[in-house]
């Protein structure tokens, strides 16, 4: 007993970066779900594979005999990557939603990004009059004052249009430097009032004054708490929802249902950031009344659920939806 014990506690020390995530992980309560996704995001819990299958680490691999996939294919039953041949392109490109992080790491700052943003993104406040068009946002993941703005977003239960404009993209920027003289994001259009804005603590104060009861809550109010929890946010993705990846635009806009402080959301939105994908973003933050509707659609009341007009796929789960954008539009 006393040597199982010695072996563990050697263990734990044996790679404390490990350990630490691993701890991390479990008191956020995400350990079960890396656990499932792992082995989803794998081959299942056990995966017979020929000696030939596993030196060809391409596409090529899907046709051997036994169950193969390429690393990035889920295989969910049901959904979309049953229909596509596996591909192996998702390690090629940095970033796209996990910086070719492992699993844990990509949750762990996601979620730790939550967390520095103190509970802002997170639930419903009080709501004011309703927009009859969606509002307009051309920003970036990455960005800490375009989440501010996406934060006061799903406090306001708003929906949104949202143009990502990632570093180095090519398909919205310009439009932004058209419409307002210069590329700086975020950058809000409200076709309801043809107002169009640069500034984040200008755009908070106007969506709290047409949308919502006044003034902003303590957390989204202009001040260095708000910038500062917002950088050290960014700064925990490392760079994830940054830069552009080339893409191909789809015909119709996509839809995500999503709330801004959800870090299995973030996931999502960054890959559609990265692929400069136009979407339009349903807020459904805690005590929304969009939710009802939502579930009315999707069957229960869970996010990221993205649906995707262009090919009728609809989904959960951030990992299938990476993929999924991967695959059609990477
Ligand atoms: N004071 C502005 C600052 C906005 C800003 O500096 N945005 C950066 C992105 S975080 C930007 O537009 N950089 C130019 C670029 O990305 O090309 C605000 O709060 O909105």
């Amino acid at each position: 007993m006393f040597n199982k014990l010695q072996l563990a506690w050697r263990n734990v020390w044996r790679n404390r970066r490990r350990t630490g995530l691993t701890v991390a992980a479990m008191a956020a309560g995400l350990h079960e779900r890396e656990i499932e996704d792992s082995v989803r995001l794998a081959s299942g819990h056990v995966a017979p594979y020929a000696p030939e299958c596993l030196e060809r680490a391409d596409s090529s691999a899907s046709s051997c005999s036994t169950r193969s996939r390429g690393r990035w294919d889920t295989g969910s039953p049901g959904s979309s990557s049953e229909k596509r041949p596996a591909t192996m392109s998702r390690p090629q490109i940095r970033g796209r939603g996990d910086l070719g992080m492992n699993r844990v790491l990509n949750s762990v700052t996601s979620f730790a990004a939550t967390l520095s943003r103190l509970g802002a993104g997170l639930a419903v406040g009080e709501i004011g009059p309703r927009p009859a068009r969606p509002l307009e946002l051309y920003e970036f993941e990455a960005c800490p004052y375009c989440r501010k703005v996406r934060d006061a977003l799903t406090t306001l239960d708003l929906q949104a249009k949202i143009h990502p404009c990632p570093k180095g993209g090519t398909r919205f920027r310009p439009e932004v430097k058209r419409r307002g003289g210069k590329e700086m994001f975020p950058f809000l259009v409200d076709p309801n009032t043809g107002k169009e804005m640069y500034e984040s603590d200008d755009i908070i104060e106007y969506l709290f004054e047409n949308y919502g009861r006044g003034s902003a809550p303590f957390l989204l109010r202009k001040g260095l708490a708000n910038d500062a929890t917002s950088m050290l946010a960014s700064g925990w993705r490392l760079g994830v929802g940054a830069r552009a990846v080339p893409s191909r635009q789809p015909d119709q806009l996509l839809e995500l249902y999503s709330f801004e402080a959800s870090p299995f959301c973030r996931i999502a939105r960054e890959a559609l950031c990265e692929l400069e994908i136009p979407y339009l973003l349903h807020n459904v933050g805690k005590g929304s009344p969009s939710r009802d509707a939502f579930v009315t659609r999707s069957g229960k009341m869970m996010v990221p659920y993205l649906a995707d007009p262009n090919t009728g796929q609809e989904m959960f789960e951030s990992a299938d939806i990476v993929r999924y954008l991967e695959q059609t539009y990477g």
